[in-house]
């Protein structure tokens, strides 16, 4: 047998040129040849899913020369790298987006073309991988591909969900879950790699050895084994050489039963327990902003990030024979307090499987890590009751009370004999049930600590953990978030896309700060009518959704107002909904108001345990249900509820915008990515001083922004004064009277009291402050609907925020994370070198 040489990148790219090949002919040979050797079709009998997973294969194949390569690089160049811990990553459809990096999308239109196939069509084809639950799994998906495309060296870690975030129907107005089955028709972007399984203890007990020189060494014994699989999704970078990992984790049962005990009575008991450790990577907790105290939960987290920490160690020593420039190769950044165990985790594989004293230990875990907070909700902080955390885990707990033991006395040593701030601080919180403060213990763990927007980041330091920015303030800073321009422009918005490069040539993709010149066209009315002839045309697109899914085709030209995200009261959905039902009110009570015509689009999902969320879910289909069958209304106003918002949703909606709703009580939204997503695509955003909504505002001019609401100082004002939502009820006519409609059952005839609970919350608490901010809400609607009738005026508003919305990109944040964080180099990739 004549070998294949060497197996050198070079060679095996020669050798098969029409599984790489860039030209027409490569790419329909090789889509041709894997419909018949991966799929067993030929084009008569191949369905549009077969011809999706020709196209995929196809298309991966020319990622893998590119992928090997940059792994050698790395290795061989001793790259310091990123590994990315979190427990989502909302990476969204992979097909377009691969084949655009690869810049070959046009090439696959065209081939597909050539046989009576629509690429569009196919694209349908692909599930959207929903591995996360809002704006912070999907901010990872946009870091990765940022990585990617700046050609820095970068793994994601995380969980191989079997279910991600569940489907979402609505039924006669209500939410209804259904299962995720991702993965039901396979998933040609993921490579199993079995040979760097890894096994993760649970339970069990720790035993003290003293050995004959005196020393001491910890062992975890008895413990029940998982395994976990890695499976290895490539990533991308923008026109570039360089494929990064995500590598995510899925639980697999140790051993296989043993068919011995087949007649036993622990043949069951095996089957249990098999079944039971592989469902730890079986679905992803569905609630965003607010931690789920399950054991199962906390199984996760300590799965995955025990099989990336073994990863991360068993590459190093690969490479080096010390762990003492641990810190030189790697830089771990936690997302969130998912992953902070890591810290935990690390300390113990170097003391107790590397030997390392802890003192040293502790240096490498600190000079490693990083932490990003994502978040102010209390009720998002996550804390582990210390009985369930000793069961699960002993020996990370000892290794917790030890970490904590020593930054106490650190504590004590700045501020002797304050026990109080010691109590606030302490990693172990006092009560009839101890627990862990996995913030606590991340906090501790890193020498970075970062918020996501600058508002966000200053609440950390004087609100979240003023005790913490008093003890080591160098350890706080911002990263303001950022998206990725190439899915969230160049992607979702083709026509914005061309003529932005018709103008100003295609730098912007990869430089977003370059779209400040297209300002130069923003009184040149033909670019103007262009950009409204798009906008048009992305109506048009969500118009033909909405249309089949509802039975009814929205007015193009009223103002399409769009409100996406998860379902949450701080987001204040209901504020926006009694603003329609004002709207509404006015418009019954004097008929011939000359206001603009407006649809409403709602989407998004609520935690499925979250009641209050799901009533108002339904509280806005009832609503849309009255008044898009009112007569008087005339069509001036719709409302629409669309199910299951998700990545490729959003895909749609997004372009089709008017009017990005970003109303948020001001502190609570730490930054938002939505809201950049909008104005990247011509949307004027209605909202409040909260998160990035300040930033965007700052950079797009006041004068192109509709502001309105408390600042996060007020509101913090007002609640430690006393705040009554009846004060505000009272000086409001238009509020009062919206409660009392909702009040009085008129949008739920079968049910009058159906809404009882939101209007007495918002009588009796308002913990949100919808009333107090009502009223300048509606102002600045008003503001909106007045400035709609000049589209001149309008658009010039549009260009404005294109134009100076550059600093959104994750480029930027992932360049400031590199830099000022996780000190990284870009190490590009050259397919020609060998090693
Ligand atoms: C979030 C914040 O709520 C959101 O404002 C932010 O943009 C996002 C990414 O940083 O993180 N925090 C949690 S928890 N879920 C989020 O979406």
């Amino acid at each position: 047998r004549r070998p294949m040489a060497d197996g050198t990148i070079q060679e095996v790219v020669q050798n098969h040129s029409s599984r790489v090949g860039m030209t027409p002919e490569d790419l329909e040979q090789s889509v041709l040849e894997h419909l018949f050797y991966t799929c067993g079709k030929d084009l008569r009998s191949a369905t549009p899913l077969d011809v999706y997973r020709a196209i995929s294969h196809a298309t991966r194949d020319r990622l893998v020369h590119r992928w090997l390569q940059s792994k050698r690089t790395y290795f061989h160049h001793e790259a310091k790298r990123v590994c990315y811990l979190s427990a989502e990553f909302l990476i969204g459809r992979a097909l377009a987006q691969n084949l655009l990096n690869l810049g070959i999308y046009h090439l696959a239109e065209t081939s597909l073309d050539h046989r009576g196939l629509t690429l569009k069509d196919i694209l349908e084809e692909e599930l959207d991988p929903g591995l996360g639950n809002g704006g912070l799994g999907r901010l990872a998906a946009c870091f990765m591909e940022s990585l990617a495309t700046l050609q820095y060296p970068a793994y994601g870690y995380g969980i191989r969900y079997e279910f991600g975030i569940f489907d979402q129907e609505i039924a006669n107005g209500w939410q209804v879950e259904r299962g995720d089955d991702w993965l039901r028709r396979g998933n040609p972007w993921e490579v199993p790699r079995h040979e760097l399984s890894v096994g993760v203890n649970f339970y069990g007990r720790v035993e003290a050895r003293v050995h004959v020189d005196g020393t001491k060494s910890m062992h975890w014994v008895d413990t029940q084994t998982v395994i976990g699989v890695p499976y290895d999704t490539p990533i991308l970078g923008y026109q570039n050489n360089t494929v990064n990992t995500l590598r995510l984790w899925s639980a697999k049962a140790s051993k296989e039963f043993n068919f011995s005990v087949f007649n036993d009575g622990d043949y069951r008991r095996a089957v249990e327990e098999k079944a039971l450790s592989e469902s730890i990577s079986k679905v992803l907790y569905p609630n965003d902003e607010s931690a789920e105290g399950k054991e199962l939960r906390l199984k996760q987290q300590y799965f995955f990030v025990a099989c990336s920490i073994a990863d991360i160690i068993r590459r190093h020593k690969k490479r080096f024979d010390t762990l003492d420039n641990l810190p030189d190769q790697i830089a771990i950044q936690l997302n969130d307090t998912h992953p902070a165990i890591a810290v935990a985790e690390l300390m113990r594989v170097l003391i107790d499987e590397e030997s390392i004293a802890w003192e040293k230990a502790w240096e490498l875990t600190k000079a490693a890590t990083g932490f990003t907070n994502h978040t102010l909700l209390p009720e998002a902080l996550e804390k582990w009751p210390v009985p369930m955390f000793e069961r699960l885990l002993p020996r990370i707990l000892q290794i917790i009370y030890e970490i904590n033991r020593r930054f106490l006395l650190e504590v004590h040593v700045k501020w002797p004999n304050d026990d109080e701030r010691k109590r606030r601080l302490s990693i172990i919180e006092e009560g009839p049930v101890k627990h862990v403060r996995m913030a606590h213990l991340a906090v501790v763990g890193s020498h970075s600590v970062n918020g996501v927007a600058e508002l966000h980041s200053e609440l950390v330091c004087t609100q979240l953990m003023p005790d913490f920015h008093d003890m080591w303030p160098q350890r706080f800073n911002n990263k303001t978030n950022g998206v990725t321009p190439r899915r969230w422009l160049l992607q979702c918005n083709p026509d914005l896309s061309e003529a932005l490069t018709e103008r100003i040539s295609d730098g912007w993709a990869r430089d977003l700060s370059e779209l400040t010149k297209i300002l130069e066209y923003k009184d040149d009315t033909e670019f103007r009518a262009e950009v409204r002839a798009i906008k048009r045309k992305n109506k048009e697109r969500l118009a033909k959704v909405i249309e089949s899914r509802h039975g009814f085709k929205p007015n193009l030209d009223s103002i399409f107002d769009v409100q996406v995200k998860r379902l949450h009261e701080y987001k204040r959905q209901l504020l926006n909904c009694l603003h329609i039902i004002a709207l509404y009110q006015d418009m019954k009570e004097n008929p011939e108001s000359d206001r603009a015509p407006r649809t409403f689009i709602f989407g998004g999902k609520a935690a499925p345990g979250y009641m209050m969320a799901k009533l108002h879910i339904k509280l806005i289909n009832d609503v849309a249900d009255i008044i898009n069958h009112d007569p008087a209304i005339r069509d001036r106003i719709k409302v629409v509820f669309l199910s299951n918002y998700n990545v490729s949703l959003a895909e749609i909606i997004i372009p089709g915008a008017d009017i990005s709703e970003q109303i948020s009580m001001a502190g609570k939204e730490a930054s938002g990515t939505g809201n950049m997503k909008f104005a990247m695509n011509g949307a004027l955003t209605v909202g409040t001083l909260d998160g990035a909504n300040i930033e965007i505002r700052e950079e797009v001019g006041a004068e192109n922004f509709f502001l309105f609401g408390l600042k996060a100082d007020e509101v913090r004002g007002l609640k430690g004064s006393g705040y009554n939502p009846n004060h505000y009820i009272e000086r409001s006519p238009r509020l009062r009277r919206a409660l009392d409609l909702i009040a009085s059952g008129f949008f739920s005839p079968d049910d009058p009291s159906r809404f009882q609970p939101v209007v007495n919350e918002l009588r009796n608490l308002d913990t949100y402050m919808l009333c107090a901010d009502f009223d300048d809400y509606f102002r600045a609607q008003f503001e909106v609907d007045q400035c709609y009738r000049d589209p001149e005026n309008w658009t010039s508003k549009v260009i404005e925020n294109l134009g100076n919305i550059g600093k959104f990109s994750s480029d930027r944040t992932i360049e400031q994370y590199c830099k000022e964080i996780w000190n990284l180099t870009p190490c590009p990739i050259d397919l020609t070198e060998s090693f």
